[in-house]
């Protein structure tokens, strides 16, 4: 495959590249990365796009001059390098006064100072043309079910994902508001685990139209489910906003490995996914540079990310134009799925009048069609091994 082009639109957190990695047993391994030089190796790597917390461009409590400073260095690095900001986010989780959460903490004060935390970096997000504001609430859950009033944390939750929609509106950005869900760490339980909560959540915001998902790969496959699906479902909802790509072997700690490096068979029908699905957004890599690594294995996990993803993307797109592959999906009656059920104009009496669907149907004979199931999928895994 070839070097990753800003037409592939692959994008990063400042967070991921610039993770000192400290974790809950040791210390950092590396040095802190300043912005500036994140942005001039990102862009020399052929990335498209970059995305931060506020807090990880300006160190919390900073004061106007230093903010300002901060801001006018990453600013001349962009337009150096002609990398966008496709979105930001806030962080709602590092700083102690966040140990309850930010939007559904048992302290109002906290959702209070939280929300005007959001809504000051929301400024910064839509001056810089970012498009998409994400919320992971990380912080937002408990470990003890007698600490939270779930219905009520689920009020505040609406208001807050409300009041924040609102003045996008009131202050007329062009953002769009992602929630990443999540269903543990660093909580015992974090609220809107998965997508499927996230989406049913959003069905009650006022605002619901401006508020789509930020699905992360580990944070799914944390929760034993099938990311394809969750992608597919978001997508099929027009919710699939944005999303954060890496990898994770099953269901354990949050790992944060470089895309591909988990599940793989999964990652390939996911590229396939987004790269035939109509998905345009960015394709965001939300990783950690394993605590291993010097700030050479930093660049080179890095570069991994984006290398995965294109050999991925070759392999689908070599797996949709393969002759057999069209007819193995024919014979797995893939395309018959998209053909409504119910023929056109037909109602629930014609149905029940259609004598060839139940009286004359003969369930036993039908039993013994095969999908043909086994040999489309070993295609697949084929092409994904360079073997078809
Ligand atoms: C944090 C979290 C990620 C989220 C980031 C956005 S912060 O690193 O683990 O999954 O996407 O807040
Ligand atoms: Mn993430
Ligand atoms: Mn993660
Ligand atoms: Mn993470």
């Amino acid at each position: 495959v070839g070097k990753p082009v800003p037409e592939d639109k692959f994008s990063f957190g400042l967070w991921t590249v610039g993770w000192r990695a400290a974790d809950p047993f040791g210390d950092a391994t590396r040095p802190e990365l300043d912005a500036v030089e994140a942005v001039h190796r990102l862009a020399e790597l052929g990335a498209w796009g970059v995305t931060f917390h506020d807090d990880d461009l300006i160190p919390f409590g900073s004061d106007t001059t230093e903010r300002d400073r901060r801001i006018s260095r990453f600013r001349t690095a962009l337009d150096e390098t002609g990398l966008v900001v496709p979105m930001a986010t806030t962080n709602l989780f590092t700083h102690p006064v966040f140990k309850d959460g930010g939007l559904t903490s048992n302290d109002r004060e906290v959702r209070r100072f939280a929300l005007r935390k959001v809504m000051r970096n929301m400024d910064l997000a839509a001056e810089l043309g970012a498009s998409t504001y994400v919320l992971w609430g990380g912080r937002e859950g408990s470990e003890t079910d007698a600490a939270k009033d779930v219905r009520a944390a689920m009020d505040r939750y609406r208001e807050g994902i409300d009041t924040l929609a609102q003045y996008v509106r009131d202050q007329g950005y062009g953002l769009r508001l992602a929630l990443e869900p999540k269903p543990n760490e660093p909580r015992g339980d974090i609220l809107l685990p998965t997508i499927g909560h996230a989406l049913a959540f959003i069905s009650t915001l006022e605002h619901h139209d401006m508020v789509g998902v930020n699905p992360e790969v580990g944070h799914e496959q944390m929760a034993g489910l099938n990311f394809v699906h969750g992608i597919g479902q978001a997508l099929w909802q027009g919710k699939l906003f944005h999303l954060d790509l890496n990898g994770q072997h099953g269901p354990r700690y949050d790992q944060d490995l470089v895309f591909g490096h988990g599940d793989v068979l999964s990652a390939f029908f996911l590229v396939d996914l987004l790269e035939h699905g109509g998905y345009e957004g960015p394709r965001h890599f939300d990783y950690k540079p394993p605590r291993t690594e010097d700030i050479d294995g930093v660049w080179a996990s890095a570069e991994a990310n984006m290398r995965s993803y294109l050999l991925l993307r070759e392999r689908a797109l070599a797996f949709r134009a393969d002759p057999r592959v069209v007819e193995a999906l024919e014979r797995s009656r893939v395309p018959e799925l998209s053909r409504p059920t119910l023929a056109e104009g037909e109602s629930p009496a014609d149905l029940k009048a259609d004598r060839t669907a139940f009286e004359d149907f003969d369930a036993d004979a039908v039993a013994q069609r095969g999908y043909a199931y086994a040999q489309l999928s070993q295609l697949a895994f084929d092409h994904l091994l360079g073997a078809a």
